[in-house]
């Protein structure tokens, strides 16, 4: 199914399952498995391949060996770089903000596929107006809680309408294991652009490569829309 409808698999990312275990993620998945509490998502994340489904369909990803619990008592969204007015969120604000809801196909450059997946929160483009992007401002840089992550987007990526900075997946607070409580959804766009455990939003001149850009992932992750 994956060879057809994924052209970009042909391309650099297909490297990724062999460099992971060069940079030890099998070792770092075990040590993560603890904190997980569904008896899949601990056989999954002990799969160095990568290759056991979990719930849903979804498969468990972290490039960092443990990450931190964040709940409403102690999470923080941080927005700020060129923007007019830097600003911290708590869970509670950006629950109470206008909520938004994408429903798009997940898709990993592994060739793992969950269609038809809504999520919801805050849009992306409505924290850019709060915050006021100053006018040298391009891309934006996306940091992560479990300290390594990144990703990027242009500013017009950025501000289409289908990009979420999601509380909810399948209408439920999205799980520590999927990213929560916070995560970008970018629905038209691999699911690697998707960072989990998002912390802070950096407003920058151009477009910072994120983490598996840096090893070849093309920064513009589109789907190919005509599959
Ligand atoms: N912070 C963080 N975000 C991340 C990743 C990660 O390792 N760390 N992996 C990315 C990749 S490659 C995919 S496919 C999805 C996996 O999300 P899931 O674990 O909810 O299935 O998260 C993306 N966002
Ligand atoms: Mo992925």
């Amino acid at each position: 199914m994956t060879d057809q409808r994924h052209p970009k698999e042909t391309g650099a990312p297909i490297a990724r399952r062999t460099m992971l275990s060069m940079l030890g993620a099998g070792a770092a998945a075990l040590a993560a498995a603890p904190l997980l509490q569904n008896g899949w998502e601990r056989l999954a994340a002990t799969d160095p391949t990568g290759l056991l489904p979990g719930p849903g369909g979804f498969r468990y990803f972290s490039v960092a060996g443990s990450v931190p619990e964040r709940t409403a008592a102690d999470y923080q969204l941080r927005i700020g770089g060129l923007v007019e007015r830097p600003v911290t969120y708590t869970l509670d604000e950006l629950r109470a903000m206008p909520q938004t809801r994408v429903v798009g196909d997940v898709e990993c450059t592994d060739g793992w596929r969950v269609p038809r997946t809504p999520f919801s929160g805050v849009s992306l483009a409505h924290l850019l107006d709060l915050a006021g992007v100053r006018p040298e401002g391009k891309a934006l840089r996306f940091t992560c809680f479990d300290g390594v992550y990144t990703e990027s987007l242009t500013l017009d990526q950025a501000r289409r309408s289908d990009v979420v900075v999601a509380l909810d997946m399948q209408d439920k607070p999205l799980t520590h294991e999927r990213g929560g409580p916070v995560r970008l959804y970018v629905a038209p766009m691999y699911f690697y652009k998707s960072a989990k455990w998002l912390s802070g939003i950096s407003v920058t001149e151009k477009v910072v490569p994120g983490y598996w850009e840096e090893y070849g992932y093309d920064v513009d992750g589109w789907l190919d829309q005509s599959a």
